[in-house]
């Protein structure tokens, strides 16, 4: 562990910590975010509470706070105060700007120290930082947590894939840092360079940023012959570090001394027991540029209760399968990509690469899945690919309850990705019909 005087604190004390920082977060908000002030006041609240399930009664923080805000008006100290700023990704509407002050940058390194040292990272570790540097947290967040460990840090972003292999190979680095999809990218691209991954020095991959299933670690770890972790995060609340998987890869702890998680049910928006699914909402303890209260998260996720074999006390998120805006409601049927995904990753045959493509069929909305088939099918032989096709539907219809028209492609024809990966192509305010 990187803290682990903090991450093995004891509950008692873990949460008189997390109340006496939340009192002193709600005064501090009320007092320099006017949105705050106006909300807390709205709803008849004190910034203060007596314990900590009085945090329930706040309102939430939601991302048109942000965007109504854009682009300092959250922030709760001067701008003289702020060293940093990173937005999120805003691929629907505008983007929303994130600061941070130095203390807020320190404790963020922390915090990635924290989730490189759960991957098993230290001092004598080369990390090579492929997620993108720029306003993305995720580039400049692994970057300074490599640091703050102490590890041999390769600033090389995302992109050039080949290059990567061979920084890679040639600067041996032992521990990745990119998304899940872009991994999977890599090691392609080892084989085709004629570099077995095996052969390289690779020991951990922390893979975040994006859903990605069990099935999909399984075969990320076999291709590049490393453990992959699961890193978690989102800019309104840090970026990368909020939550990470330890070596037993059963849960996500959460870094409770920052934050406090609750999951709220989405349709009642009140807390839902440890153990049930919902919508995550955090709250930041410490952030000074831009804390947040009750942010809604729209990610979908529940505590797994108990304690982890590792000895952190921090309560565990399992892992993130999907957003509540990325959720497809196929005939009454709620249905994420990552569930689709890992009935894919179980089929020999078929490759890694899916795309759920919607479009419009008349008035109706119709969902295809487009899945490439693995490179030692015979794409000519049409008995074989049939025999495949019926398969891949039947699993998605057991698993899912639910039927999907599934189309097989070439190897390789499914665009990839050095980020995010977009594993939902919407087509249908394209007015042509997807065959
Ligand atoms: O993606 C921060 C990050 C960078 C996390 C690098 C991990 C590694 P945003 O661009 O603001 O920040 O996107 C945040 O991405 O609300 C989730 O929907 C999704 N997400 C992030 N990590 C995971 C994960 C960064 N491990 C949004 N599993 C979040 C599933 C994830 N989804």
């Amino acid at each position: 562990m990187f803290q682990p005087e903090i991450e093995s604190m004891e509950r008692g004390r873990l949460e008189a910590l997390q109340l006496e920082r939340l009192n002193a977060l709600l005064a501090r908000v009320y007092a320099n975010v006017p949105t705050y002030r106006a909300k807390f006041d709205e709803a008849g609240l004190s910034p203060s509470v007596a314990s900590l399930d009085e945090l329930a009664d706040f309102p939430f923080t939601v991302k048109d706070d942000l965007r109504a805000a854009y682009p300092y008006g959250m922030f709760a100290v001067p701008l003289h105060d702020i060293v940093r700023v990173h937005s999120s990704s805003g691929t629907t509407g505008q983007i929303t700007v994130v600061g941070y002050t130095r203390g807020d940058i320190e404790r963020w390194s922390d915090m990635m120290a924290r989730t490189l040292a759960c991957a098993g990272a230290t001092a004598d570790d080369v990390v090579q930082v492929a997620y993108g540097y720029g306003l993305f947290t995720g580039g400049l967040g692994a970057h300074y947590g490599a640091e703050r460990l102490g590890c041999t840090t390769i600033p090389i972003s995302g992109g050039n894939t080949k290059r990567q292999v061979q920084v890679m190979k040639d600067f041996g680095t032992t521990v990745l840092a990119c998304t899940p999809s872009y991994a999977l990218l890599m090691g392609e691209t080892a084989l085709e360079m004629g570099i077995d991954p095996h052969d390289l020095p690779l020991k951990a991959g922390v893979f975040g940023a994006e859903p990605w299933s069990e099935n999909m670690r399984l075969q990320i770890e076999e291709l590049l012959g490393l453990k992959a972790i699961d890193i978690y995060g989102l800019s309104e609340v840090l970026g990368p570090g909020v939550a990470s998987e330890c070596s037993c890869q059963c849960g996500l702890h959460v870094n409770e001394d920052h934050f406090i998680i609750e999951i709220v049910d989405p349709a009642t928006l009140r807390p839902v027991p440890d153990g049930e699914q919902g919508e995550v909402v955090f709250t930041t303890l410490t952030k000074e540029g831009i804390p947040v209260v009750r942010y809604r998260t729209r990610d979908i996720s529940r505590i797994i209760p108990g304690r982890c074999a590792c000895g952190r006390t921090f309560r565990r998120m399992e892992r993130v399968t999907g957003r509540t805006d990325d959720m497809l409601i196929i005939r009454g049927v709620n249905v994420f990509p990552s569930q689709i995904e890992q009935v894919l990753t179980g089929i020999p045959g078929v490759a890694p690469h899916y795309q759920v493509v919607l479009s419009k069929r008349g008035s109706m909305d119709h969902v295809a899945v487009h899945v490439e088939v693995g490179p030692d099918v015979a794409f000519d032989e049409i008995k074989t690919l049939e025999r495949l096709r019926n398969r891949v539907a039947s699993e998605i219809a057991s698993a899912l309850a639910v039927n999907l028209d599934v189309k097989l492609v070439e190897p390789k024809s499914i665009q990839r990705s050095e980020g995010k990966a977009k594993r939902v192509l919407d087509l249908r305010n394209e007015g042509s019909a997807e065959s």
